[in-house]
């Protein structure tokens, strides 16, 4: 009953924020809270209406945003699986779906999922999560209306997307609006900048996230400082975390964020509306246009990558998505840099001292060392 309470506060708050396309969203979840202690059977007739008349927008997929009510996904062919995954914390989500496919809903309207790279799914607390056509392709989107065979519970509903076989994070509840996006994937880096050596030379701010205080970098000034801003090319930003997760966020939405430079799983991308769920801890890498960040700190916590001298310079490169070329420039934090060939590198290794900073040490090679490691450029 608390937890019931706390939930029907924080939608309460968090409706404040929604915005207009999740208006009729929010009316539903309104009305069922306020009648919602019975749980989600015995909906009157106005609020059963209110259910059916709830839209969700698709957005890309034509050249105009359509709009498709929950009455209009009731009568679509559906399917009814059971499934269960896991939260963050442990714990166990388990549903019961019913609703038509993704699939489904595209053809209905004239659209094939497989013409699009990335589906986004968007909901009325802000949260919003990405799934490449790799993932769709090999799972059961439901576009659920029912849990169980009765309308979601409020803070679920009406519309939740359910992935039987895939992480909880892409069950989207209160689902307002789907992206189809047709962006290709992130570009091979021209430049990698080590976050362990860059973070630090940046302003932190003092934030505040859930009651907690932490100190965080804005994700704007590492991006003004070490790449475009102003590129109108990048629509995406492709984050992975030392444990393999990985997310792709809008641009804006990785602008208006943070990255934490304090506490043990930093660095993480986080800020303080950011809803639970959508922050990445452990945060190894950044695909920002041709720019990537790399995190030395999350690379040695990654599985293999480092051995007794250092991490490779293959398994840097591999990090951040293989930025081949014959000739790299390696710089320090002072400026200063060096030239070496890819062969040169081969035996190379990047060393992270226990004070953070990095190390590169051309070993064999025979080169100088350089202390303050802060970027490698491709030489194209
Ligand atoms: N709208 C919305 N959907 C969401 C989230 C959220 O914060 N908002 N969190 C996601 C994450 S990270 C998890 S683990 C699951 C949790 O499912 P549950 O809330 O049913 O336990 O919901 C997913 N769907
Ligand atoms: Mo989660």
């Amino acid at each position: 009953m608390k937890r019931k309470v706390e939930r029907m506060k924080k939608i309460r708050e968090k409706k404040k924020k929604m915005r207009r396309a999740a208006a009729a969203a929010a009316a539903a979840v309104m009305l069922f809270g306020m009648a919602g202690c019975g749980g989600n059977s015995g909906l009157s007739e106005e609020e059963l209406s209110i259910y059916d008349n709830t839209k969700i927008i698709l957005h890309g997929l034509k050249e105009t945003d359509i709009e498709v009510s929950v009455a209009e996904l009731k009568a679509m062919e559906s399917v009814t699986e059971k499934a269960e995954a896991k939260r963050s914390n442990g714990d166990k989500v388990s549903v019961k779906a019913t609703g038509p496919l993704l699939d489904t809903l595209v053809k209905a309207y004239g659209g094939d999922t497989a013409d699009f790279s990335t589906v986004r799914f968007r909901a009325g607390d802000g949260y919003s999560v990405a799934m490449t056509s790799g993932m769709i392709e090999d799972s059961d989107v439901i576009v659920s209306y029912y849990d169980n065979g009765a309308p979601h519970e409020p803070e679920n509903g009406p519309v939740r997307i359910v992935v039987p076989g895939q992480r909880a994070m892409y069950w989207v509840r209160m689902l307002t609006q789907i992206d189809f996006e047709t962006e290709a994937s992130a570009l091979t880096p021209e430049s990698l900048i080590l976050l362990d050596t860059a973070l630090p030379e940046l302003d932190d701010e003092n934030i505040e996230r859930n009651g907690a205080a932490m100190q965080a970098v804005r994700t704007s000034a590492l991006i003004s400082e070490y790449s475009d801003i102003d590129d109108n090319t990048v629509y995406n930003v492709y984050m992975t975390a030392s444990d393999g997760l990985n997310k792709n966020e809008t641009k804006e939405n990785f602008l208006n964020n943070y990255i934490r430079t304090s506490g043990e799983n930093s660095p993480e991308f986080t800020g303080p509306e950011l809803p639970d769920g959508m922050t990445v801890n452990g945060l190894m890498k950044i695909n920002y246009g041709s720019t990537a960040f790399l995190s030395m700190a999350q690379l040695y916590e990654k599985d293999g990558t480092a051995t007794g001298e250092g991490v490779p310079f293959s398994a840097l490169l591999k990090a951040v998505g293989n930025m081949t070329s014959d000739e790299y420039r390696i710089t320090d934090a002072e400026g200063n840099s060096a030239g070496y060939t890819l062969e040169e590198l081969s035996d190379a290794v990047f060393i992270l001292n226990s004070d953070g900073s990095v190390t590169f040490d051309p070993a064999v090679f025979g080169g100088v060392k350089m202390e303050g490691v802060l970027r490698i450029d491709a030489q194209y």
